[in-house]
């Protein structure tokens, strides 16, 4: 009884070594690869946290890595409280009328990003699906799971642009291709990128 005691100490003493071993290994491995600034975007289909992008001064984001969308399969989907719930391919949404700005994206991690976005406003889509009054909310669902909501308040304000393009380009699978928000005076996790889903909501949710 007292060895089999002792064999379960020792082994359990061994597994908190191989614990914190293992721990101390992956965090110099991860520092260690920030530093060298890995392409994550060659040889793989995912897109994740990342400053190997096209433009310098941003900074990647992406709540976890995800699968790069599909141009062709793609749709937006409008759920939620509204009269015409539907998709719309990309091209539905490429002929809506266009907006152009030039406005910074500021992230509450203490960096700031200015570009030229392209796209629509969302009171061009609300003309086709017609929202129902008591829908205060929009919550969006993006490709990488992240989940974020915004007051149709916000939403309808004049400098927010459902965006498809950045500085004169499809936006890059890195900057939320093929649909984004841009809500300047906004924080920038306001900003949800590569959106699948929006749905029109009564009261706030958190995000
Ligand atoms: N789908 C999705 N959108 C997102 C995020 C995310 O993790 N997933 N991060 C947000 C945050 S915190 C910031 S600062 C901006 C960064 O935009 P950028 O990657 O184009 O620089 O995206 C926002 N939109
Ligand atoms: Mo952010």
């Amino acid at each position: 009884m007292r060895a089999f005691e002792m064999i379960n100490r020792r082994n359990f003493l061994g597994r908190t070594f191989y614990i914190v071993l293992t721990f101390l290994l992956s965090f110099f491995g991860f520092s260690r690869k920030a530093k060298a600034e890995i392409d994550y975007f060659s040889g793989t289909d995912y897109v994740g946290k990342t400053r190997a992008g096209r433009y310098r001064d941003f900074y990647i984001n992406y709540f976890k890595p995800m699968r790069r969308i599909n141009k062709d399969t793609w749709v937006l989907k409008v759920s939620g409280l509204c009269d015409q719930p539907r998709t719309f391919t990309l091209n539905d949404l490429l002929s809506l009328p266009d907006h152009t700005q030039t406005s910074r994206l500021k992230c509450v991690e203490c960096w700031s990003a200015k570009a030229s976005w392209r796209g629509f406003h969302i009171a061009e889509l609300e003309k086709i699906v017609r929202p129902h009054t008591e829908a205060t909310g929009v919550v969006f669902r993006c490709n990488d799971t992240y989940v974020e909501q915004l007051s149709r308040e916000s939403l309808n304000h004049e400098r927010t642009l459902l965006a498809y393009e950045m500085n004169g380009e499809p936006l890059t699978d890195e900057h939320g291709f093929p649909l984004r928000v841009i809500a300047p005076f906004k924080y920038g996790y306001k900003n949800p990128k590569a959106i699948l889903e929006i749905e029109y909501v009564a009261q706030s949710e958190p995000g």
